[in-house]
């Protein structure tokens, strides 16, 4: 007896420390965001935004991105909080470090604080659901989705289901699916709704209304086109929304050029647990690989919330929240959600560029590209110290030619002296293997034919850093950087390049790349 009262009261002691400890950290910053991100100067990014309406003002709840920039990896150790009155002031209040898994899930490890949502319970109070790592789990994945309440958003946050998650790959029922990005509806007659999934799995269940007890058989949901992860359950005029990250990819789709890149799609349904029919796009691909919404109506407007790498220093796992009017169609049955354009906040002017590239189509000898790589980002006048796939242009398959090549096609003749290139590599020079090098590489213009510019020797090929060419003025449309892969007959190695600069021999006022693709010279 006396024990279990002293486990007991540490317990309670516990308890009443972690809800002191997260209401001691708990204070707001104002920030005004003339535009998108929100949080745009660096020294706070913020993703996965999960909106809700409470107390009369606009909050969005947000994982914290803590890597390093050369870090490809979500470090993601607490969840934020901003709240406005009104999301055209540019007005809101910044609540940096509000909770973290540790601080509530007792059976929950430190870090990993993906996307969660708050919702309120028909009971008035506030529901967090959080996918965290369970320390106890045996499972292949030990992702878990814990549900915490309060009555405040800012806390003190408690866990609603002490006994453990509520989702794992043990409960509801087993399953072998990665169990994280929660969404939940409670719906106008008080029932509640729970979606999650990623990697492809999306997976539903009806909740009691103490919002933690699962009721009836999980449903997985595979009508949804593309749908790869962040799931958003929401509900307008009677027809249930489910707004997902999809990457349906390739150089046609609707969706994504490029797998690892994602559009926020959407599909309806008549019923909270489907069936579900996929209805578009509402997002195209942003600037971080990731992309998750969040919805709501706020006085009388829809909303929504996104993540984007647009921040100072952002990158894949340094995303910002962003936020844009969402707009639906009503001519439409079931009204359908208009392609939303986002907006950012007032640009510094580019400076003048001696760099012609951006203005070019670019194109490149291994067409239809791999979904996993991206062309465009030849000339996005991005380089990045860990890029993805998507950052580059390559050409690894398991059976690689002798040579590749990578071209740009302007509108006009242009006049150049000069080139840049930044290969990529993840083995040295030489290596017949994955993506090496090139052996050597060499530019052509057009003229009536391809001319070589240059003798090979005079080609750079160290990755990581640009390889400067100087060359006598030319005037042409098209130019070629012919790239010979590393390795030999038997086996030969993959070639990337993250970004290829063109010289024109002064600056010039940046233009932005003509409408449409410029033609073939050849
Ligand atoms: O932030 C970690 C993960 O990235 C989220 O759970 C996904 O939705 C994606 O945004």
């Amino acid at each position: 007896m006396k024990r279990s009262l002293s486990a007991g009261m540490l317990l309670a002691l516990l308890l009443s420390t972690a809800a002191w400890a997260q209401s001691q950290r708990i204070e707001g910053v104002p920030v005004h965001a003339p535009g998108n991100p929100i949080l745009a100067d660096g020294r706070y990014y913020s993703a996965d935004p999960a909106p809700f309406v409470f107390d009369g003002k606009l909050w969005i709840l947000a994982g914290r991105d803590e890597a390093p920039a050369d870090v490809n990896d979500f470090i993601m150790k607490e969840w934020q909080l901003l709240v406005t009155n009104n999301p055209k002031s540019g007005n809101w209040v910044h609540y940096p470090a509000v909770v973290r898994p540790e601080d509530v899930f007792k059976w929950a490890t430190p870090g990993r604080a993906y996307a969660g949502q708050v919702v309120k319970g028909p009971d008035g109070r506030l529901y967090f659901y959080a996918p965290v790592h369970q320390a106890s789990s045996t499972a292949k994945d030990k992702f878990a989705i814990g549900v915490a309440v309060a009555d405040s958003p800012t806390g003190p946050w408690v866990d609603a289901h002490p006994s453990g998650p509520i989702v794992s790959q043990q409960v509801p029922e087993p399953n072998h699916i990665q169990n994280i990005d929660p969404t939940v509806l409670v719906d106008d007659d008080g029932r509640v709704y729970l979606y999650w999934g990623t990697f492809g799995q999306l997976r539903g269940v009806e909740l009691e209304r103490d919002m933690v007890t699962p009721k009836g058989r999980v449903v997985k949901v595979d009508s949804l086109t593309g749908f790869f992860e962040a799931p958003w359950l929401m509900k307008r005029s009677g027809i249930y929304y489910m707004l997902y990250a999809g990457n349906q990819a390739g150089p046609n789709s609707d969706c994504t050029p490029a797998i690892y890149h994602a559009c926020i799609a959407y599909g309806t349904a008549s019923s909270p647990l489907g069936p579900w029919t996929y209805r578009g796009i509402v997002l195209k691909p942003v600037s971080s690989t990731t992309s998750h919404p969040g919805a709501v109506p706020f006085n009388g407007q829809w909303y929504l919330a996104y993540h984007t790498a647009d921040a100072k220093g952002g990158g894949h796992f340094r995303r910002s929240v962003a936020v844009d009017r969402l707009e639906f169609d009503d001519s439409q049955s079931p009204p359908a959600i208009r392609l939303l354009t986002p907006t950012r906040r007032p640009q510094p002017v580019p400076l003048p560029t001696r760099n012609i590239a951006g203005r070019a189509t670019a194109a490149a000898s291994n067409e239809p590209i791999p979904v996993k790589y991206w062309i465009k980002s030849l000339n996005d006048g991005i380089t990045k110290p860990a890029p993805l796939p998507p950052d580059m242009w390559g050409s690894w398959t398991p059976d690689n030619p002798s040579h590749q090549w990578i071209e740009y096609r302007w509108d006009q003749p242009v006049t150049i002296n000069g080139s840049r290139i930044w290969f990529w590599a993840d083995q040295p020079t030489g290596s017949d293997t994955r993506i090496a090098p090139p052996k050597q590489w060499q530019l052509f213009y057009w003229n009536a034919g391809w001319k070589p510019i240059l003798s090979p020797e005079r080609y750079g090929t160290k990755p990581g850093k640009f390889q400067d060419v100087r060359f006598p003025p030319i005037t042409t449309r098209c130019l070629r950087a012919v790239l010979t892969a590393s390795g030999n007959d038997g086996n030969r190695a993959g070639l990337a390049v993250q970004e290829w600069e063109v010289l024109a021999p002064e600056v010039q006022a940046p233009r932005p790349p003509g409408g449409q693709p410029a033609p073939s010279c050849e």
